[in-house]
């Protein structure tokens, strides 16, 4: 039942790194700012993904906000890489330090946004019941919270429990003793993965691909390193804004084919030794060269045969089927090394594809596997997905899914033509996914708190990206990624993991320093594609 009429200048969806940032922002531009979460808190990403290893690849010191000089100095990191409970812990603090809780409703997804062209506003309805209006609305919905479990026959058959690492419960799950499956060996499979093999009795991994994982090398994080970087701090967030992921990987600039045999190697056993994705910033052409990529995927493939005892199983675990670094790279902590323990199991599902879930397992290529529990690690309909589900509706009633139906076409990955007052922190079209998350939003919020700034000051009350400016955008963001190996994946990135998703490779890869410099451009230039009334 309908219970609620509020009105609000701007509703925000999505309580993560991007909406809370966004809220406090526009609160202190004095906009009536509300943010509608479907969790029961903050966090986004770190709320729902709490399976067991889950922690993020990009280090702790650059994966937190850079925007308060002092949050960044008060925050201590216990870790190299944060785990998920540590980084779920920073989001409450940066809720309780800049009481956001107030503005937020919780437990309350948003079921349908729809423009009203006549008051120039968008109607929100909320799974709460509550119906709202806003002249602006931003969704902060992240790229991969569309969580997605592969339709098997027989789930429904399976008498034991199943989970996805993207919707893990609260309580602990406990495998101790238990017979476990996990199906998927991207970021989510390749940290669980050694998580599970501690105390499950039985691991089977299913494999469909085998990716790249680079090895973490995480630890503690020593207080020396800590207060050394955040003395730095402001030359190294000046450095990361500007970079092309948005970190800092040191690369060499040097090309691969330019270099020895003997400088390659010691290139990549310095990066391979260091952890970490900055592993594929070894060489300047690793992503534009299909000889040079070569390099450090036999490298890669040698590291997988060194740590794997068994020749057949690590035969199976080396990626052949894409360039690295074209599929997102894994980080991670004894995954290889888990193959070798006598409970863990490997079984190729590209081969013997799984043909159903039974009651007691799943059956690939006519053989059973009895197991007791079943993770889904098996990924997200990403970027579009978390926003064509919010049953968004522009000018003439269109709906996003619709528009979007042959790939996103958006201007900057900010806005979509035909969505006017819509906002994307993140979207497709940006550098987002490939890029640290939180480099890109603080540059998402900041532009668009800036935009609405203006259009208030100039009294303009409707922002639309004009459909060329979107068009040539979208076109650009093709032609950048082209001139890449990137597309020779059947990525997450290209929506080749989603039946029927049209092949477009999403995210903008011309870099976060070179794109900010575009967005920039566009604002001095007096919002140069937008059409502003
Ligand atoms: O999802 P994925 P993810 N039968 O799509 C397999 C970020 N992230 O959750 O490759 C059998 O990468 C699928 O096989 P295939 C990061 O950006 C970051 O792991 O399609 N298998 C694949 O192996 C990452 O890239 C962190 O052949 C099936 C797996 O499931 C993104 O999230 C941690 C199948 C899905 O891999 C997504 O990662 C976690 C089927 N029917 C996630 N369907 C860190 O920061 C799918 N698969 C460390």
């Amino acid at each position: 039942m309908d219970t609620t009429t509020t009105d609000y200048d701007v509703c925000v969806i999505g309580a993560g790194f991007g909406g809370m940032y966004m809220l406090k922002k526009l609160r202190e531009l004095g906009f009536r700012t509300h943010v509608f979460e479907r969790g029961d808190d903050v966090g986004g990403t770190w709320y729902w993904n709490r399976y067991p290893g889950a922690r993020c690849d990009v280090e702790s010191l650059f994966y937190c906000y850079s925007f308060d000089e002092e949050l960044q100095q008060e925050w201590t990191w216990s870790e190299r890489y944060p785990a998920q409970p540590e980084i779920l812990a920073y989001c409450r603090h940066v809720a309780d330090r800049y009481d956001l809780r107030r503005d937020i409703s919780f437990a309350t997804p948003v079921e349908s946004v729809v423009y009203d062209e006549v008051a120039g506003l968008w109607n929100l309805r909320t799974g709460a019941g509550q119906r709202v209006r806003a002249r602006w609305v931003i969704t902060a919905v992240g790229c991969l919270s569309a969580s997605q479990v592969p339709r098997f026959p027989g789930l429904d058959d399976f008498r034991g429990p199943w989970f996805h690492t993207g919707q893990w419960p609260h309580e602990p799950v406990d495998f101790t003793g238990k017979r476990v499956a996990v199906i998927g060996t991207g970021s989510s499979g390749i940290q669980v993965i050694p998580a599970i093999a501690q105390t499950a009795r039985q691991l089977t991994v299913f494999q469909r691909t085998p990716n790249f994982s680079i090895p973490a090398h995480n630890g503690p994080l020593d207080p020396e390193t800590q207060a050394r970087v955040k003395a730095e701090y402001a030359t190294l967030r000046a450095e990361a804004r500007v970079s092309p992921g948005g970190t800092i990987a040191h690369p060499t600039g040097k090309k691969a084919l330019d270099l020895g045999e003997e400088e390659r190697r010691a290139e990549l056993d310095r990066r391979w030794a260091n952890g970490g994705s900055a592993f594929l910033s070894a060489f300047a052409d690793t992503m534009v060269n299909e000889a040079a990529n070569r390099i450090s995927a036999d490298y890669v493939r040698d590291q997988i045969r060194r740590i794997v005892k068994d020749p057949a199983t690590a035969e199976l675990l080396c990626p052949r089927d894409h360039p690295i670094g074209s599929k997102r790279i894994c980080v991670d902590t004894g995954y290889y090394e888990t193959y070798n323990r006598d409970n863990v199991r490997l079984v190729d599902v590209r081969a013997n594809p799984i043909e159903r879930i039974t009651e007691h397992g799943l059956r690939t290529g006519g053989v059973d596997h009895e197991v007791d529990a079943i993770v889904f690690a098996t990924g997200y309909d990403a970027m579009t997905g978390p926003l064509t589900r919010l049953n968004i509706r522009g000018v003439g009633g269109q709906s996003l899914a619709d528009s979007w139906s042959e790939g996103p076409r958006t201007y900057l990955g900010l806005a979509v033509p035909g969505f006017p007052n819509l906002f994307t922190i993140t979207g497709p079209g940006s550098p987002s996914v490939l890029s640290n998350m939180v480099v890109s939003i603080e540059q998402h919020v900041e532009w668009i708190a800036d935009h609405l700034d203006h259009l208030r000051r100039n009294d303009l009350r409707r922002s639309e990206a004009d459909p060329e400016a979107a068009r040539q955008w979208t076109e650009h963001v093709d032609e950048v990624a082209r001139y890449t190996l990137y597309p020779q994946a059947a990525s997450w990135y290209m929506g080749a993991n989603v039946a029927g998703k049209p092949r477009v490779f999403m995210p903008y890869v011309g870099g976060v320093g070179a794109y900010r410099k575009i967005c920039d451009e566009v604002t001095a230039e007096g919002y140069k594609g937008f059409q502003l009334s």
